[in-house]
């Protein structure tokens, strides 16, 4: 099909009544990916369905298509879907055909990455745990057990994908599907075999006919028809494998995640630009932003180890799904702009011009006109290029886009978006956190566990992952009979536990002895602790955590988790170390915890009994607490202030909302201490806020899990906490400013409330950042305020044109880029 003057998009209408789908065809050459024939610059974002709920789903994907993307990526989480083997779970918000015809509603397209392997910082990256458990399997290479497990769970979603005539083949919005992910760098460690995998994967993915284009990402050998693609920060030197695969850029990562112990990671506006211009500066046509909207990790999804439950990212859309600002509109303003010139980026001529010290000019040449890129990739230094008969300024680490080749249009070191600062509001509901009124229950861990009587036994000391990741929790169980007599017996005896992952609380004859955690970076504890046994048998009780199994590296499938041993008594006298090693012992063992068997996290009437109100507790290890609460009023996302808590899981209505740990604190050093520089290469560990204090105080309570009059919330506390601090709260952006250059215009927005006030606004060279504007050099001869407050106070929206028309005359000398600084109160 040959006809440009069809719509591009391939779905028209669709609605309760009508549904208008035309089939189109998606193909790709070696410039771009074409639909219906016609070459595409296509902007996507990934956004996981299982990281939020399906009522965000209309206003994240809402915002993606307002915010300039043409298409959704997700991963699909098998591990989620196929919790026992062959038996399914679609429901919620892993109604993956519904998150799909969501995309579609929206108008966009969707890409799906189907793995089965994810990474994705998704616990065991996105494999189920019984796969493990398989005799036989090994993992990611050519092993039969594997690859009938792979091919049959492809194969399920592939069909379910068909059957609802999802593929834009058949009319639905999926324009390109992904098998495997990120294997090729890894593929090294797996020999010959490794390849015959690959080979295979992309055998089994053409088979399926799905009439779209299959990637595979960070495959440089990637097989045809499979087209290879680019994961990285910067992605603007990929060269694909094949001179007919477009470049294209699966994984562009807007931020960085965060784990337990660690800062809070971000990454500019500046210099996200800065990339996806510079990739479409060097013939890039289609990229992706990792995350879009990155979410939380419900449950016991996070990855690990030590993913913290927030997958907020630095995401252009925020946790709670609210605009990331500036980053969205500077990134919105780009797409803008890159759209107008699809044309021009998928056919022109390229040419460039080298101006040395790493500033370079890209001509895209078309019969109807041109297009440029000017692009300083150098750190320090702005550079002045002279270009057709003009000269340009082009400042440090930053791309200009001159759609006519002859006035700058967008340049991505400056932001005209608005910076937006969000508060917690304390919620209005409630007088909190004084109203709250708790009650509590120990878990239950005399009995059975100090006798040692658990579910299963062995002889060894097991890999936790042979329960089938059914909990955090397990308990490994011994008995040990000692006399006097016993070489190792004497005063000084102590216990020393080998474990890997993650977290230790050890009780010996019914007594708790003491904890231990691996720190983030290195997963495995050694812990030791002075004992004090008795002659006859006594009774070792070890229980283990994970927080997230492992999702990346080679042959990540097979790090132990729990506590792969030894388990020692060691004895002293004098300089002598004597050793009883009890791995090889019989072990008993249980399965999570009695408060989770009893559903003491649920609403149910029954398991009501019991929970006691006198004496709150503080500081208990092992204890349940329970309150309830009214939902905050209005709309805005909800929090739960943790603050005084040690670690362990929080319900809201029976719904997990995720591990908790604010007792965990990020690093005191290697933070910002003044406002981040964009310039300059980014990796993970550049400009780092929040150390120091707990890695993650607050938790995302959906709209969706809450009622309007009584709510429950319950705590599983591990290490000892105090709950008479903790509280709900709102957000919601607080201050709104705005930073627009001249001929721009300065749009002001509170999201979702009028604006309350305008306490500055200065144009000239005012300084500062959001929240303490100050005036420059130079400032309009009369007052601006006074407009903008007019223009402003009580709208949703206001918009400025940034110009002496409309605000007056400067004193501002001519060298200076006069700027409006604003700043509103919401
Ligand atoms: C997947 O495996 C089940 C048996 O476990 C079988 O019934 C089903 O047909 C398989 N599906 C495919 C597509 O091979
Ligand atoms: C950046 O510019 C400075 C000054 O012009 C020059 O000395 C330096 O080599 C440049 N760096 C790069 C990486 O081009
Ligand atoms: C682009 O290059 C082709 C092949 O060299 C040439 O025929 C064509 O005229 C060029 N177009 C423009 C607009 O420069
Ligand atoms: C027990 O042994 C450990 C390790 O040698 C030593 O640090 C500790 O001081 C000893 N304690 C007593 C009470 O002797
Ligand atoms: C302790 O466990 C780790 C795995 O977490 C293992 O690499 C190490 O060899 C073990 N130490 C000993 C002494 O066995
Ligand atoms: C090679 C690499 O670091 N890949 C990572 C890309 O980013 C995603 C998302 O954060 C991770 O899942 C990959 O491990
Ligand atoms: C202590 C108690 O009442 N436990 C019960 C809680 O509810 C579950 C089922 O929901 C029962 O199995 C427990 O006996």
């Amino acid at each position: 099909m040959k006809s440009s003057q069809k719509l591009s998009l391939c779905f028209l209408f669709f609605s309760f009544f009508l549904q208008l789908l035309r089939a189109c065809e998606v193909s790709h050459d070696g410039r771009a990916i074409t639909i219906d024939g016609k070459r595409r610059v296509l902007l996507s974002g990934s956004i996981h369905y299982p990281r939020s709920t399906t009522g965000m789903w209309p206003s994240l994907l809402r915002k993606a298509k307002e915010g300039g993307l043409d298409a959704i990526e997700t991963y699909v989480f098998w591990n989620a879907h196929e919790p026992s083997r062959r038996q399914y779970n679609f429901d919620g918000n892993l109604d993956l055909v519904r998150f799909i015809k969501s995309i579609q509603d929206e108008g966009l397209y969707a890409v799906l990455r189907i793995g089965p392997y994810v990474c994705a910082e998704w616990n065991y990256g996105g494999f189920p745990v019984w796969l493990h458990n398989m005799p036989g399997i090994e993992f990611r290479t050519a092993n039969t057990v594997f690859m009938n497990e792979m091919q049959n769970f492809t194969t399920l979603i592939v069909d379910m994908m068909r059957k609802e005539k999802l593929f834009a083949s058949q009319g639905g919005p999926i324009i390109l599907a992904q098998i495997e992910n990120e294997y090729g760098n890894m593929m090294s460690h797996y020999g010959d075999a490794g390849k015959a995998y690959i080979d295979w994967c992309a055998k089994m993915a053409d088979s399926f006919k799905i009439g779209v284009p299959w990637l595979m990402c960070q495959q440089n050998d990637a097989p045809q028809p499979m087209i290879n693609t680019c994961n990285g920060w910067y992605c603007d030197s990929f060269t694909p494998n094949n001179p007919n695969s477009p470049k294209m850029w699966t994984e562009n990562w807007t931020g960085w995640f965060k784990s337990w112990g660690g800062p809070d990671p971000h990454r500019t506006a500046e210099d996200v630009a800065f990339s996806v211009a510079r990739f479409f500066q060097y013939g890039g046509t289609f990229q992706n932003y990792y995350m879009y909207h990155g979410g939380t990790n419900f449950g016991r999804t996070s990855g690990g180890p030590y993913l913290t439950t927030s997958y907020d990212y630095d995401a252009p859309l925020d946790e709670y799904g609210n605009l990331n600002q500036p980053k969205w509109g500077h990134l919105k303003e780009l797409h803008r702009v890159l759209k107008s010139m699809e044309k021009t980026l998928t056919h022109g001529n390229i040419s460039s011009i080298d101006f040395g010290n790493s500033v370079t000019a890209t001509i895209y040449a078309t019969e109807e006109g041109s297009g440029c890129f000017f692009g300083n990739a150098n750190s320090s230094t702005d550079a002045t290029i002279s270009f057709q008969g003009s000269e340009y300024v082009v400042p440090a680490w930053s791309v200009s886009i001159l759609p006519d080749c002859k006035n700058e249009e967008y340049n991505t070191a400056k932001v005209n978006a608005q910076t937006s600062l969000m508060v917690k509001r304390s919620n209005e509901a409630e007088e909190e956190p004084a109203s709250l009124k708790w009650v509590w229950r120990p878990e239950i861990i005399d009995g059975p566990i100090h006798e040692g009587k658990g579910k299963f036994a062995a002889s060894q000391l097991i890999d936790q992952k042979q329960i089938n990741d059914e909990s955090d929790y397990l308990w490994y169980m011994t008995s040990v009979n000692l006399n006097e007599d016993d070489p190792i017996w004497s005063d000084n005896m102590s216990l020393l536990v080998n474990g890997s992952g993650h977290v230790l609380h050890a009780y010996v004859n019914g007594e708790y002895l003491g904890s231990d955690w691996a720190t983030y970076g290195i997963f495995n504890y050694k812990f030791e602790q002075q004992v004090k046994l008795k002659p006859g048998p006594n009774q070792i009780s070890l229980l283990s955590a994970t927080v997230g199994l492992q999702n990346y590296g080679p042959m990540f499938d097979l790090v132990q988790s729990g506590i792969p041993g030894p388990v020692e008594l060691v004895g002293r006298k004098g300089d002598e170390r004597i050793v009883k090693d009890l791995s090889g012992h019989k072990w008993s063992y249980r399965v999570g915890l009695r408060g989770m068997e009893d559903k003491l996290y649920g609403t149910q009437s029954d398991n009501q009994t019991n929970w006691l109100s006198e004496e709150l507790p503080t500081k208990r290890r092992m204890t349940w607490y329970k309150t309830t609460f009214k939902a905050p009023l209005g709309s805005d996302p909800v929090v739960l202030d943790l603050l005084g808590m040690g670690k362990g899981f929080a319900w809201v209505n029976g719904n997990n909302i995720g591990r908790y740990w604010p007792s965990y604190l990020a690093k005191e050093d290697g933070c910002l201490t003044g406002p981040c520089d964009y310039r300059g290469s980014y990796d993970n560990n550049k400009c780092l806020t929040n150390c120091g204090k707990p890695s993650q105080r607050y938790y995302h309570v959906p709209r969706s899990f809450m009622e309007k009059d009584v709510n429950t919330l319950v705590l599983f506390e591990e290490f000892g906490g105090n709950p008479s601090q903790v509280n709900f709260k709102t957000l919601a952006v607080g201050t709104a400013c705005g930073n627009a250059y001249e001929k721009k215009t300065l749009e002001l927005s509170c999201q979702g409330r009028p604006i309350a006030g305008v306490l500055f606004a200065s144009f000239g060279d005012p300084q500062g950042t959001c929240g303490s504007f100050t005036k420059g050099t130079c400032d309009a001869e009369q007052d601006v305020l006074p407009i903008l407050q007019k223009e402003c106070v009580g709208k949703d929206l206001c918009s400025i044109q940034v110009s002496e028309e409309k605000l007056g005359k400067t004193n501002c000398g001519v060298n200076i880029v006069k700027r409006l600084a604003v700043e509103a109160v919401c």
